[in-house]
């Protein structure tokens, strides 16, 4: 035999061995990792021989195939030996710890036990989680792919991957009965209206940076990833950000200050009365603010003042009204002449809570 034909049949008796030793696939040492794995041997991060480590979060998730076929991973243990109640082992049922749980397994319950994926993936996910102290053996499982329990239906394929499977396009006629009994014959579509308002949300409402508005433009509300609220603006800077006017039809209940940096507008109104003091006479007329408003200044004095009139006029009090301050302006005049003067007063109120 020559040189050369001996190299090769070195390479031959080599290469299933090399292919043996490939399909044995350790847990990572930390993180996660994936694998398609259908024929071979997965054990712990310590290896068929070795012990696992402490504070171990290691992940495995092993694939029948790279696209689904309708193969299902299935793994046996062989060997099993954890830190009872201290170190687990947790089977998912799809590619990721967010699937359903198959087991959560400690201490030797896993040896000799089976466990078979359900999902239409096929995907087994596998999570070691150790504690500080005390690391075992660990397991080593054999893994295999089975095929889909034969209860599917195929149209057009031979590898039904769910209970129907078709190959191809479906055309129903008078459209899609759904469980709870509605019909229907429509798809949804962008621009179409649909009964989004029959839906009821059984989880949050991710409105994921977009805008929740009438006609699916850029305005109207707005939330941040804090919680913010905004009206009219992207970036809302405080719980209830309004970038524009807003109507309140209720009462409105303020624990803190308020910063008004315009105008406000209480109901500001002015009330004025004039009234007549007869010759050597006196009087104490008064003006009241309307129902509901409250006092918050006033005046009042001589109305036909001239050069010769001002010493027949004396003005003896101007203030609030001593029986009723919050409400009415008083003041007390005194005409020492023969004839009618008249005296003008004002008061000026707001709508004011007491
Ligand atoms: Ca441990």
């Amino acid at each position: 035999m020559s040189y050369f034909y001996r190299c090769l049949l070195l390479i031959l008796l080599l290469l299933p061995a090399a292919r043996l030793r490939a399909q044995h696939m350790d847990m990572p040492a930390a993180g996660a990792v994936a694998t398609i794995l259908c024929s071979g041997t997965v054990a712990d991060p310590g290896g068929p021989s070795g012990n696992y480590g402490d504070n171990v979060t290691s992940q495995l998730a092993i694939y029948p195939s790279l696209n689904p076929t309708g193969r299902r991973v299935q793994l046996t243990f062989t060997a099993f030996q954890l830190e009872q109640n201290y170190d687990f082992l947790t089977i998912y049922d799809g590619p990721n710890t967010s699937a359903p749980q198959l087991a959560r397994l400690t201490g030797s319950q896993g040896l000799n036990q089976t466990f078979t994926a359900t999902s239409f993936s096929g995907v087994l996910t596998l999570l070691l989680t150790t504690d500080p102290s005390y690391s075992y053996s660990g397991f080593v499982a054999s893994v295999n792919c089975i095929t889909a329990p034969g209860d599917n239906v195929g149209i057009g394929t031979t590898a039904p991957l769910e209970k129907l499977h078709v190959a191809g396009a479906v055309y129903a006629q008078e459209g899609f009965r759904f469980p709870d009994g509605s019909l229907q014959t429509t798809a949804a579509t962008t621009t179409a209206p649909d009964n989004l308002g029959n839906h009821t949300a059984s989880q949050n409402l991710g409105l994921n940076g977009n805008w929740l508005s009438n006609n699916g433009g850029s305005q109207g509300l707005r939330i941040d990833n804090n919680g913010n609220v905004g009206i009219g603006t992207a970036t809302p800077a405080a719980r209830l950000d309004v970038n524009g006017d807003a109507r309140v039809g209720g009462n409105l209940s303020l624990t803190g200050n308020a910063t008004v940096g315009g105008a406000l507008a209480v109901g500001l109104e002015q009330v004025t009365q004039d009234f007549t003091v007869p010759g050597f006479n006196l009087l104490a007329p008064s003006v009241s603010c309307p129902a509901g408003k409250r006092l918050l200044g006033g005046g009042g004095g001589m109305l036909n003042l001239t050069a010769s009139n001002y010493n027949t006029f004396s003005l003896l009090y101007n203030g609030p009204d001593e029986n009723a301050p919050v409400s009415t302006w008083k003041i007390k005049v005194a005409n020492t002449s023969n004839s009618n003067h008249t005296v003008r007063i004002y008061c000026i109120c707001a709508r004011l809570a007491p």
